[in-house]
């Protein structure tokens, strides 16, 4: 997969060689078998599906989240509205107000082929989670390396993310990467994989704040997302995803994104689904008509660590 330029995350220049660095394996030859893709599931961890969205409806999600980001200030508006070339670098790189109540991007994530797609896959009916992940990752922002299980284990580990771009993303504007093979890396799953970002240990009283709990870097199994593929031993996978796309992984896939290196704001969700009969972390749907608590407060657990 050529680059134009160097691929850093965090500013770290990642290796891109041959042996290191790939090209997501398409599912889409599989995409009507679902034991098929099961088992791709089971075996490397991602099922990546180009084109399987309708791109007219990513297009009217994005229309949508472009509205809102220019009533923010964040878009250069002296370029089409739909091209979110960031008006500065100081945009807010997680934002609820661009995923919560916008029925545009619902009808991609939560209806249609997405919803079809996770009923066959995981035997319906099917739940996805209330709170909806929306990333405008601003010029120079990347996400580091972590397994989702510890920001939401505390229902079913047969839960999937799926990583859906809102428009085209390229290389060069930050997309997401997978590490291959790393739902197979058993002592990291029980070590790493084991705990709860909003677990603090109540036997360390002399820690401030986050340094009480078991993942000081908010969940990021490393912030050097080059030297853990190193000391793995494994490759960063990723694609110059197309609106329409979809990646889907499971739990226990590390992922993290490249830097995003262009002038455009890199537009994706990341949304979650279960087995309605499977019990659910409770952190991320609403109860009792009251939104979801997310991390915070609410969701603090003790233990003895
Ligand atoms: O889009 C990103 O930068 C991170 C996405 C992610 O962590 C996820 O989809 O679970
Ligand atoms: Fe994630």
């Amino acid at each position: 997969m050529p680059a134009s330029h160097a691929l850093t995350s965090r500013g770290i220049e990642l290796d891109t060689s041959a042996g290191t660095f790939g090209e997501l394996r398409s599912s889409a030859d599989i995409a009507d078998d679902t034991t098929a893709l099961q088992d791709r599931m089971e075996q490397e961890g991602y099922v990546y599906l180009p084109g399987f969205l309708n791109r007219d409806d990513i297009f009217t999600a994005r229309q949508e989240v472009c509205r809102r980001l220019d009533a923010s200030g964040d878009i250069d508006r002296r370029y089409p509205l739909i091209d979110a070339i960031a008006a500065s670098e100081s945009l807010s790189r997680f934002s609820e107000t661009l995923g919560n109540d916008n029925p545009q991007l619902a009808r991609v994530l939560y209806d249609g082929p997405m919803i079809s797609l996770f009923e066959r896959f995981l035997g319906d009916p099917v739940r996805h989670f209330d709170y909806t992940w929306f990333r405008a990752m601003a010029p120079g922002g990347s996400t580091p390396p972590h397994y989702d299980i510890v920001y939401m284990g505390r229902g079913t580990k047969r839960l999937y993310t799926a990583w859906t771009p809102i428009g085209d993303v390229s290389l060069e504007d930050g997309p997401l990467m997978v590490m291959e093979g790393s739902n197979h890396l058993e002592r990291l799953k029980q070590r790493y994989g084991s705990r709860d970002v909003d677990t603090y240990c109540s036997n360390r009283p002399h820690l401030e704040g986050r340094r009480r709990t078991q993942l000081p870097t908010f969940g990021a199994l490393t912030l050097d997302a080059a030297r853990l593929r190193a000391n793995l031993g494994l490759r960063w996978l990723t694609t110059e995803f197309k609106a329409g796309d979809l990646l889907f992984f499971t739990m226990f896939t590390l992922h993290a994104s490249i830097d995003n290196q262009g002038p455009r704001i890199r537009l994706s969700s990341d949304s979650r689904y279960q087995r309605a009969d499977e019990p659910v972390d409770d952190r991320w749907v609403s109860i009792d008509g009251r939104p979801p608590v997310k991390h915070g407060d609410e969701a603090r657990r003790e233990m003895i660590c």
